[in-house]
This record gives C-alpha cells, sequence and structure tokens, in this order.
C-alpha cells in the first residue's frame, strides 16, 4: 500500500534528500520547486478561487470537516513523519500532539459567525459589514511546528474563500507536502496548493502580483524582508515572528506546585516554540526552590530519538539553530552564570541533540537573556523588586507572549494588566486555544490569528450603506 510519503517524494535520483536531525538517516526526497512552479501555481490558485467562493460557506465548513476527518483518518503516519523530519518525539506535547492540534484548529476555523452584520438601522440610515474573500493567500511557514503553523495559514483563509499557495521550510518540506496532501483528497482541485522552494519562492510570493496577502510566521528580519518585498502590491500581511517570552513568579507561588508547567511551558518542542517562556524572572525569597523544582524536573524528562515511544524532547531541528543554541549557553557560562543542568553537549553525539539546559545567577542583559534562544536553554534570573522584574520583561523590542505565575488572582490580574505582549497567560504559558486570538506586540508581528478575529483578518471588510429602504 503507498504511503502518504510515496505520493508526495521526488523520484529516487531526484529532488533533495531530507534528513532526520536526531540520526541523520535519510527520511525522504523533496522535489524543489522554482519560481516557475510558483507562477503556475498562483495561475492555478487564481482560476479555482471564484468557485471555491461560490460554493458558499455552509459547504465550505462541510468540506473543512471533512478535511479534519481525513487528518484523523492519517494521523499515526503524518505524526510519524512529522517526527522523522522535525525531530521532535511522538509524544509529550510533539508529534501527534500537532497532528490533533492540526485538526481541531480545522474545526475550529469553522466554528465562528462571519455572515454579514447590521451596523446601523435607525429609520434614516442603513449600514452592513460584509466580509468578502481577499483571493489567492500565499502562506510562508517555519520549521518548528510545520505542520500546526501552515494549518493556522490555511485553515482561516479556506473558510473565508480564498485559496491558497503554501510555501514550507525548506527544513521541513515534507511534513508541510504531505498535510496538504490529505488535506487534498477532500478538497476540490487547485484550492489548496504546496510549492516547495526556497527562499527565492519565498521572495517572489511576496512580490507577486496574483498573491493578495501573506500569512507569515518565521523570523523577525524575514519579516520584513518580506513587508518591504510586498509593498509595491499593497498586500495584506500577518506577521507572527516570535519574541523572547518573560515569565515573573510572583513571590506567593509555591514552586513545587508550578514547577511542571513552568518547564513545559519553556520546553515544550525543546523550546523550538514561538511563544515558549525563554527568560524566567524569580524573586529572591523562592530563587533557589524554583531551580531546585526545575531541576528536578527537567532531569527527569527523557530526551532522544523522536520514534522511541519513552522520549519528551528531542534534538534541535537543525545545525544552524543548535549553534546558535550552543553560542549562548557558552556566553552565559564565560559570563560567570551557574549551569544548574546540561550545558555540556557531547561532541561525539550522533543528531542535532543539546542537553536540556537550566542556567541561574544571570544577568538580565546577558545574551541568553536578551537574545532569542529558540532551543532546549533556559535562563532563571533573580529578582528583588518587582517593577524591576516588571521593567525587565516589558525592556525587549519583541511581546509576543509573557506570563505572570501567583496563587491570587488580584496579584496576578495587576502583573498581567502591565505585561506588554500580545498574549499574557496566568499559571501557564504558551497554551493556546483556537477560540482565542493570538497575535504579537512590538516587533513581534502584528495581526492576530484563530477565532473569530483570525478568520476576519482573511476577509476584505465591505461597508455597504444608504438612507433607510433604499436597500434591503
Ligand atoms: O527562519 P526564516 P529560519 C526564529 C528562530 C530562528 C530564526 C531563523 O529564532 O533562529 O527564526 O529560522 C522563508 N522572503 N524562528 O531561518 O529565515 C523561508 O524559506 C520570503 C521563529 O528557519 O524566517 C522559510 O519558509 N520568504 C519562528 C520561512 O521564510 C523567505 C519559527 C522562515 O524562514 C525569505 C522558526 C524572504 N526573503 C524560527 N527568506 C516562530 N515565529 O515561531 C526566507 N524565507
Amino acid at each position: 500500500m503507498s504511503t502518504v510519503l510515496d505520493e508526495i517524494q521526488a523520484p529516487a535520483g531526484a529532488g533533495r534528500v531530507i534528513t532526520d536531525p536526531a540520526t541523520g538517516d535519510e527520511v525522504g526526497r523533496v522535489p524543489i520547486a522554482t519560481t516557475a512552479d510558483l507562477d503556475a501555481a498562483i495561475a492555478a490558485a487564481r482560476a479555482a478561487q471564484p468557485s471555491w467562493a461560490q460554493l458558499g460557506d455552509a459547504r465550505r465548513v462541510d468540506l473543512l470537516n471533512a478535511a479534519a476527518d481525513a487528518l484523523q483518518e492519517h494521523a499515526e503516519e503524518l505524526a510519524v513523519l512529522l517526527s522523522r523530519e522535525q525531530g521532535k518525539p511522538l509524544n509529550g506535547p510533539n508529534a501527534r500532539f500537532e497532528v490533533g492540534a492540526c485538526e481541531a484548529w480545522l474545526r475550529a476555523s469553522t466554528a465562528p459567525d462571519v455572515s454579514p452584520q447590521v451596523l446601523v438601522d435607525d429609520g434614516q440610515i442603513r449600514a452592513e459589514i460584509h466580509y468578502r474573500p481577499l483571493g489567492v493567500v500565499g502562506a510562508i511557514g517555519p520549521w518548528n511546528w510545520p505542520m500546526m503553523i501552515s494549518i493556522w495559514q490555511i485553515a482561516p483563509n479556506l473558510r473565508m474563500g480564498n485559496t491558497v499557495v503554501v510555501k514550507p521550510s525548506e527544513f521541513t518540506p515534507l511534513s508541510v507536502l504531505a498535510l496538504v496532501s490529505v488535506l487534498n483528497t477532500v478538497l476540490p482541485p487547485d484550492v489548496l496548493i504546496a510549492v516547495p522552494g526556497g527562499r527565492d519562492v519565498g521572495e517572489a510570493m511576496a512580490a507577486h502580483p496574483g498573491i493578495d496577502k501573506i500569512m507569515f510566521t518565521g523570523s523577525i528580519p524575514t519579516g520584513k524582508a518580506i513587508i518591504r518585498s510586498s509593498a509595491d502590491t499593497v498586500k495584506r500581511v500577518t506577521m507572527e515572528l516570535g519574541g523572547n517570552d518573560a515569565g515573573i513568579v510572583l513571590d506567593d507561588a509555591d514552586p513545587a506546585a508550578i514547577a511542571q508547567d513552568l518547564f513545559w511551558g519553556a520546553f515544550i518542542n525543546t523550546g523550538q516554540t514561538c511563544a515558549a517562556l525563554k527568560r524566567l524572572y524569580v524573586p529572591d525569597s523562592l530563587y533557589d526552590a524554583v531551580c531546585e523544582e526545575l531541576t528536578k524536573v527537567a532531569a527527569a524528562t527523557p530526551m532522544g530519538v523522536g520514534l522511541s515511544e519513552e522520549n519528551l524532547l528531542g534534538p534541535v531541528q537543525n545545525r544552524k539553530q543548535y549553534d546558535i543554541v550552543a553560542s549562548l549557553v557558552e556566553q552565559a557560562k564565560d559570563s560567570g552564570a551557574r549551569v544548574l543542568l546540561g550545558g555540556d553537549p557531547d561532541p561525539q553525539a550522533v543528531g542535532n541533540f543539546y542537553p536540556t539546559t537550566l542556567v541561574a545567577d544571570i544577568d538580565n542583559d546577558n545574551p541568553l537573556v536578551a537574545q532569542e534562544q529558540f532551543g532546549p536553554a533556559l535562563p532563571i534570573i533573580r529578582y528583588t523588586n518587582l517593577q524591576q522584574a516588571i521593567a525587565w520583561a516589558n525592556g525587549l523590542e519583541v511581546g509576543l507572549g509573557a506570563s505572570v505565575w501567583s496563587p491570587s488572582p488580584q496579584r496576578a490580574r495587576e502583573v498581567a494588566m502591565q505585561l506588554n505582549a500580545g498574549t499574557v497567560w496566568v499559571n501557564e504559558h504558551g497554551a493556546i486555544d483556537p477560540r482565542v486570538p493570538f497575535g504579537g506586540a512590538k516587533g513581534s508581528g502584528y495581526g492576530v490569528e484563530f477565532g473569530r478575529e483570525g478568520l476576519l483578518e482573511c476577509a476584505q471588510a465591505v461597508s455597504v450603506k444608504g438612507p433607510a429602504g433604499s436597500f434591503a
């Protein structure tokens, strides 16, 4: 029986080899798309868009739910491929979880009411707002959650009557091609097309007159490049650019009670998550206890090859990212910071395994704190004055998420209201929800995803207005 991977990969001898970051083994061969392939994909998606829009919302919702059923049927196969290509283990908040999230987000995108609304009807004036399709949307994604982030870009656009051309990260294209292939067992032809190209294809997509909007998740420099490239065609853009999320523990928290959630807030997907906890601020009075409890959880969490059922943490997805993490930890060590756990990668290790690392007694301006590590290393910064900790948390040019940890609802709210980020979590971190809008503050980008607000960003708002009785 042929697998999804058989269907999507390039024939033997063609394409580019993708290797497993845990073992170096070949996962498959990705076809190499060019900008000419992109042009053809955009033309096909443009041709398919009017009839997709004319199907109507109810029919599109049915098809999206049927596509979610198809994902469910292929869930294990997709999770295994994702685990091999991305590196993330099958278990824990990793590969099976990601495929499950794709299904959940797809279904959730069908729930909000996006029908036209009457804004004014006062006997003199009638005004309505309608949400029309934009056309063809380009989706450019990263390598950390390749399937889930692609679904965040695909699902709301399809719901709103747009067709979508997806350009996956060159590090994890097979996962996205497989996802798209399964969705396309249900969707009409050319409504959703994947183009597995490199940076040149991304650049061409951002500038392309046949693309009406770009949804992007990735690094800040690339986001800026896309904004520049898209300017001449006045494209809509949604920019999810990652961050360097702070968490503040208040002095009434119970270290043992919060350690597990703090750990997973930081180390979900082995730290390679845009809205992971990347700087932890802990009051002097609890500092040793929080360090001790976190170290216990971290030391007990197995890291290894993704396909082994016992592992919950995996390799860093690519060597470039591994080197960033290693260099930041080395700089922290050189500055005199105290390594509680890890920080000692094995140079002989097969695969990009960087050990789970906790670094204490580190200054707020150390590069491991000030720069996004995007890997399995967490700096824990001591504070004596809460206002100082809040100022530190808000002190960077990014603001995707932030969190506050306290058993007191009033104190937690008071601090939450002072944190400048797109999402502020209380007693959790990174716990995204398809019903709750998600987006960045400051350099972390603009536009929101998820919920009704996220759907409306994939539409052209059209106001219709006239004297009362002039239209029905
Ligand atoms: O991302 P890039 P990379 C952060 C993380 C990491 C850094 C670099 O800190 O160290 O980003 O990761 C396409 N026009 N995040 O190099 O370069 C590219 O082909 C159009 C945060 O993987 O931003 C890929 O598909 N497209 C993040 C996508 O952009 C271009 C997740 C992302 O690539 C392009 C991952 C261009 N000029 C990394 N250049 C998060 N927010 O979750 C590249 N691309």
